[in-house]
Parts: structure tokens; C-alpha cells; sequence
């Protein structure tokens, strides 16, 4: 059994990584008695840290490691999912500082912003469209707390699902205006393709990770909350940030995101 000081520990120093820009070993190797419920234990914890000393407040939700690909990449069997916070939003166009970052990579998204809360179990992909305020172009920059992202499933869950920043375009779309299969995705690196894809990387439609979420997070008595965004997962792998890097990913349909970073 895990002790409740252990949990306080781990989300303690995942959120001192974080503050100070440091790697730290991956926690499963030291204590081998945590799982996947622990886990999510963790990151509640850790949100709670970050909520107050930060004086911030939840504004969504993320999924990560959606697609097969990813999954295979990182070895892990299922996605994570994990929390956005108000003082993590980037406004588009921005020219972001890579001072605060770890070792920060960026990936596109498509973000959900609700209009009404969802509740699981049952949730299914029609129950998510209907609560759908719009969608919009995503980017989010995510920052793995561990030495060159090298995590088991448990430890990016404890770690808040690499979770760092995100960036939303600024027009709404109705989910009726856009395919949420087909639809189809550039990302570029420096004005070169870096890399394509289609909505239907994430799990054949990004409704069904969400939907996937919200069953998974009513077991913890928690829920999608009406005004809430949630990133619904990467559409490419992401790429490591650099000073001086420019990203713009565009959406068939639903226009295009920019992003530069500075020292
Ligand atoms: O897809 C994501 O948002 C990332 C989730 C965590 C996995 C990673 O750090 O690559
Ligand atoms: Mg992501």
C-alpha cells in the first residue's frame, strides 16, 4: 500500500521539476506499488498544488497519446488524460519565451470548447457533438517533467500528461461545419511540412476520445464542465522547440494557428 505522504511527495516534486526547469527520475522504479488509480491520484494532487501556489483555476481537460502510433512510440497500451489550468492558454500568434521549458516539444490539436456539461458513464461520440460549443485550431506544447521523456503510463499520468501550454485559434466552428474523420491537418516546421495527418488519427474521431474520457472520468467522480476546452489529442508526433522555431498547423476548413519561439 502506498502511503499517503508518498503521493504528497511525488506531486510535490513533479511541481518543482516543473517550477524550476529540471528532469527528475521516472517514479515507478523507486516505488513499484503504483498503478494507473495512484497515478491519477498523483496528478489530482498535483493540480491541487498548482491551482494554489500559482493562483490559477482549472479551465479543461487533455488527452495525450490517442493515437496508435503514439502509443507504440511511448509503449504504452491506452491514452492518459490529464488537466488544463487558465495560466497554461497562449494567445495565437504569440512569440513564446523557451526559457521556462524543460525540453518543450509542440503537437496540433483540435480543441473542443463545450456548451453544456458531460456527464459519463455512457457517454457516447453524438453525446459529445451535442455539447459542443465549437472547435477550433489547436497547438499544445508539452513539457515531460522526466529525463528525455523516457515514462511509463503511470509516470506521465502522475505528470499531468506532459501537460505544459496550449494555444487556440481565435473563430469558432460548429461541429456540423467540419469532418471530424476526414478532416484534414499540415503542420509545419519553419515553413517546411513537418508533418500530415487526418481527425480521424485521433481514434477515428476525436469525439470518441473525449467520449472515452468522460466514462473513464466519472469512475473518479469528476466530469466535463459546460465552458470547459479540452485538447482532444495530437494528430502527428510532436517536434522538439527550439529558439528562433516557427510552427503553423492548418486544418482543412477550419483555418490555420502560428506559433514562434524566442530564447
Ligand atoms: O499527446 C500528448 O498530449 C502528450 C501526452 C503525454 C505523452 C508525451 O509526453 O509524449
Ligand atoms: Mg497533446
Amino acid at each position: 500500500m502506498i502511503k499517503t505522504d508518498t503521493i504528497d511527495q511525488i506531486a510535490y516534486e513533479l511541481y518543482q521539476a516543473e517550477r524550476e526547469a529540471y528532469e527528475i527520475n521516472k517514479f515507478v522504479d523507486q516505488y513499484p506499488e503504483l498503478d494507473l488509480a495512484i497515478a491519477y491520484e498523483i496528478q489530482d494532487k498535483l493540480i491541487n498544488i498548482k491551482c494554489q501556489k500559482e493562483n490559477t483555476v482549472i479551465s479543461g481537460r487533455k488527452l495525450g497519446l490517442t493515437s496508435k502510433a503514439k502509443q507504440e512510440m511511448m509503449g504504452v497500451h491506452e491514452p492518459s488524460y490529464g488537466v488544463l489550468l487558465d495560466n497554461m492558454k497562449i494567445d495565437e500568434d504569440a512569440v513564446i519565451s523557451i526559457k521556462p521549458f524543460i525540453h518543450a516539444k509542440i503537437e496540433p490539436e483540435i480543441a473542443f470548447v463545450f456548451k453544456k456539461d458531460i456527464k459519463g458513464p455512457f457517454v457516447s461520440i453524438a453525446d459529445v457533438l451535442e455539447a459542443t460549443d465549437y472547435v477550433t485550431p489547436a497547438m499544445e506544447i508539452i513539457d515531460s517533467r522526466y529525463k528525455n521523456f523516457n515514462f511509463t503510463l503511470i509516470d506521465v499520468i502522475a505528470d499531468n500528461s506532459s501537460s505544459s501550454r496550449y494555444i487556440l485559434g481565435s473563430k469558432r466552428y460548429k461541429v456540423e461545419e467540419v469532418d471530424l474523420e476526414l478532416m484534414g491537418c499540415v503542420f509545419k516546421k519553419n515553413g517546411e511540412i513537418f508533418a500530415t495527418s487526418a481527425a480521424g488519427s485521433i481514434m477515428g474521431n476525436p469525439a470518441r476520445a473525449i467520449a472515452w474520457m468522460a466514462n473513464k472520468l466519472i469512475a473518479r467522480g469528476q466530469h466535463i464542465k459546460a465552458g470547459e476546452v479540452v485538447l482532444s489529442g495530437a494528430l502527428t508526433g510532436a517536434e522538439a522547440i527550439a529558439k528562433g522555431d516557427q510552427f503553423t498547423v492548418s486544418f482543412d476548413g477550419i483555418g490555420s494557428l502560428k506559433v514562434s519561439f524566442t530564447e
